[in-house]
């Protein structure tokens, strides 16, 4: 179903025989699986993160590079409220220590299985996207995490469409401020977890999850890990709910119309 104008594409491009091969391995995603909006799914999954600022270091202008997060897919087939949370992977012995942030986009990346091979930030293609999309200025890599961004995997971006990740929002750990001002989002508890619920349609989406602590860019990289789990936690109100949410406005309004009437006089 997904990227199957892409195969075929690339298949005639192998055909053809101007597609190479990729050699190198970047986005590979990690898939909560497909939900169709009932209360109580949930999916947890254990992945590894370098570094504790691969999230962080894409809010700013510079951008940030993908391979220091971890990457998650799901799909709803209905529309749900989905609360996504991220923590330090305590489980995975040794790798903790994160401060989690995350950033959910609508849209995915290229399965890595297909000719084009895996998406990543130094492929022709994407350097070219990212060229044309920072209006020539110098990027550390593909991902962003406050705006839209495209990447694209060893295909030719003119054949193959790049992904598109289309910026629903964000949340992270802590509160961070590296010289422009606090970054919103924060959950302003220094704890290694970060939560944040969404409303979502039906579709396919993309989650980058790493690390937010800015500074530590400086330091030596270090191996850390990240558990990342989706719960699915209501069910959309029926029509019936926003029918009465929309009567219960409709009151307070007329209400408060009726107070303004009543203590001003008319301009
Ligand atoms: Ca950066
Ligand atoms: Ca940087
Ligand atoms: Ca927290």
């Amino acid at each position: 179903m997904r990227h199957s104008l892409n195969y075929a594409l690339v298949l005639a491009g192998l055909v053809a025989g101007f597609v190479s091969v990729p050699v190198k391995a970047h986005i590979f995603t990690h898939d909560f699986g497909v939900f169709d909006g009932s209360t109580g799914a949930t999916a947890t999954i254990l992945s590894g993160v370098s570094g504790n600022y691969g999230w962080i270091d894409g809010t700013d202008a510079d951008w940030g590079d993908t391979h220091k997060l971890s990457v998650y897919q799901f799909t709803l087939t209905g529309a749900a409220d989905v609360q996504l949370s991220f923590e330090q992977a305590v489980a995975l012995g040794g790798r903790n220590g994160l401060n989690p942030g995350f950033s959910l986009y609508s849209g995915l990346v290229h399965d890595p299985a297909s000719p084009g091979g895996p998406d990543h930030d130094f492929s022709a293609g994407s350097i070219f996207i990212r060229d044309t999309d920072s209006g020539g200025a110098v990027t550390e890599g593909a991902f962003r995490a406050l705006h839209d961004w495209r990447i694209t995997n060893e295909s030719d971006p003119a054949v193959v469409p790049p992904s598109v990740l289309t910026y629903i929002g964000h949340a992270y750990d802590g509160s961070q401020d590296y010289g422009t001002g606090v970054i919103p989002g924060g959950d302003g508890l220094l704890d290694h977890k970060v939560t944040q619920t969404f409303h979502l349609a039906a579709g396919d989406y993309t989650v980058f999850a790493g690390g937010s602590d800015y500074a530590s860019q400086l330091a030596a990289v270090k191996s850390l890990g990240v558990s990342g789990t989706l719960s699915v936690i209501s069910a959309v109100p029926e029509p019936e709910t926003y029918a009465m949410l929309l009567a219960g406005l409709g009151l307070v309004g007329a209400l408060t119309r009726q107070r303004n009437t009543a203590g001003k006089p008319r301009e």
